[in-house]
């Protein structure tokens, strides 16, 4: 009761001090509203059209059984034909931007300058055009995860030349779409095309080099997109003046318990999946601190003469740093985490020294990694604010899994929470918030989980050739909370605790004091 009430004051006087017009259940003015896709997952047209061949084709048709459904994605939501049809909904969304990607091999079929694809460049024309004819501005991301073929065939992300094709292939893309494109999105998730270098079988290109080849991925990708931003800075930004950033993934990692050691083992959480990027580009520079130790102890330890953690010149390190004009993150869900080993050997996993788990009690979603913790985006948002100095942050991905029915109460519910825990995070603890992406505007590929797995606003009727689109219950819960600028007060409940009751006892870390995140 007591808590209450100095929570109520506390947040009062932190809304005074933050100075924000607005109350806390409404967007701050110019908030952008946006939604996502990415090419691989939504644009079919795999061969036609001049296209070439790209990671994703391959392993797909060569390993039809590590898709959990044995489906591809070749036709998918057919975006290459129907992208009018995106643009309505997005339309009837009421956003005002749309993030989708650049298929490479569409625009480059063999990744190099040496071809470029007219039929691809003049998609991609029509759809930026179509957008910017109805008020939607696009963010670009030049690379979700659809590496052209022949570029893995030279080693991929594990070899450091890509940097110059990813230099070209970004110079191409400002080059004919930067005078109506604003936003850009280097990588997608750059942890996870990184991961592909690691696990054997997940993800494309299936490489098996746990704790070495991730690694590897990591420096060339850091160093690619570096060179993409000092080229646009260059030659591009004081005509086209956009913006460039990434999208980076993380999971919340809450402590186990209390204990120094669990709280040890959520912040090492997050250094080696978010810290692994972000301390390069918005922190010293460099790889996080706790990275670098553990890794070369454990290299060490292994007999090898060099690091598996690479290391950055002095140069590079000063290049990298403040690479961004903005921080991208996509943030779905949370983790429990606590010291111990697990995972192959060597790995990355086993390198962090972290053993994570799931709460039961926190609620499934149809995807097993998802589970809905909206506080955890507070937390995140409040991470980032303290630990990269209040960057602008622009949510770059948020989404809900389930089977695609179209009265989905959960994916209105997941939206309610999170959005309302962004705005306590923005209107209360002051963090940097300029924009929010649901993930996904339409029913997509899952990658390896096939189509078994629906994030959409809108579903798509894959039995029909025309793939129709039509809005869920989310969809109209978007439309509606967009128009009103504010999530309706009845869901946003500001100071009820969104962590319940019988979990206190065990996860006594949920905030009381917002900015303190384990205290
Ligand atoms: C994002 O990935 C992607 O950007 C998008 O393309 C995708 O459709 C969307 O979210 C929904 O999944 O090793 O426990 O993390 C989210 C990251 C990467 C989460 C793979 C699940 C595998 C399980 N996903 N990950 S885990």
């Amino acid at each position: 009761m007591h808590l209450a009430i100095w929570m109520t004051l506390c947040m009062l006087w932190e809304m005074n001090a933050i100075g924000v017009g607005h109350e806390v259940h409404e967007f701050p003015p110019n908030f952008h509203f946006s939604a996502a896709t990415a090419a691989y997952q939504v644009e079919g047209a795999w061969n036609t059209s001049g296209k070439g061949e790209n990671i994703w084709d391959r392993f797909i048709h060569t390993h039809p059984d590590w898709i959990l459904d044995h489906q591809n994605a070749d036709i998918a939501a057919d975006s290459y034909h129907h992208y009018q049809d995106d643009i309505n909904a997005l339309v009837q969304l009421n956003v005002s931007m749309y993030r989708f990607s650049l298929s490479w091999s569409r625009i480059l079929p063999t990744g190099d300058l040496n071809v470029i694809n007219h039929d691809g460049v003049e998609y991609y024309n029509a759809l930026i055009n179509g957008l910017l004819s109805v008020k939607i501005q696009p963010m670009v991301t030049l690379y979700h995860w659809d590496l052209p073929q022949p570029l893995q065939d030279l080693g991929g992300w594990t070899n450091p030349i890509m940097a110059d094709y990813f230099e070209q292939y970004a110079s191409v893309a400002f080059s004919l779409f930067g005078d109506r494109v604003k936003w850009w999105i280097t990588f997608n998730e750059p942890s996870h095309v990184s991961s592909a270098y690691a696990d054997g079988h997940q993800f494309a290109p299936a490489v098996e080099s746990h704790g070495i080849g991730d690694y590897l991925a990591t420096h060339t990708i850091l160093q690619s997109h570096t060179r993409a931003y000092e080229l646009y800075k260059k030659q591009f930004r004081r005509k086209q003046h956009g913006q460039i950033g990434m999208a980076l993934f993380s999971f919340w990692y809450e402590p186990l318990t209390r204990s120094p050691t669990d709280i040890a083992a959520a912040e090492r959480g997050l250094e080696f999946e978010l810290g692994w990027f972000a301390n390069p580009i918005f922190g010293s520079g460099d790889y996080p601190k706790v990275m670098r130790e553990r890794v070369d102890i454990n290299s060490k330890a292994e007999g090898r003469v060099r690091s598996r953690l690479p290391y950055f010149s002095r140069d590079w390190i000063k290049r990298m740093k403040g690479s961004c004009d903005f921080f991208g993150l996509n943030h779905y869900t949370s983790t429990l985490a606590t010291t111990g080993e697990d995972g192959e050997k060597p790995s990355r996993e086993r390198d962090s020294g972290v053993v994570v788990s799931e709460d039961a009690s926190w609620p499934t979603t149809n995807s097993n990694w998802l589970r809905v913790v909206p506080w955890g985006m507070r937390k995140m948002l409040n991470y980032i604010r303290l630990k990269y100095n209040n960057p602008p942050v622009f949510i770059t991905e948020n989404g809900y899994s389930d089977e695609g029915q179209l009265n989905d109460n959960g994916r209105v519910e997941f939206y309610s929470g999170y959005i309302s825990e962004m705005l306590k995070a923005i209107n209360v603890d002051g963090c940097n918030v300029i924009g929010y992406t649901a993930w996904s505007l339409i029913d997509n590929f899952e990658w390896n989980q096939g189509y078994t797995k629906k994030f959409g606003l809108f579903s798509v009727d894959y039995s029909n050739k025309t793939r129709p689109r039509r809005a869920k219950k989310s969809a109209n819960f978007f439309q509606e909370m967009i128009s009103n600028n504010r999530v309706p007060e009845e869901i946003f409940e500001l100071l009820r605790d969104s962590v319940p009751e019988e979990n206190k006892e065990k996860h006594p870390l949920q905030f009381h004091v917002p900015f303190r995140l384990w205290m």
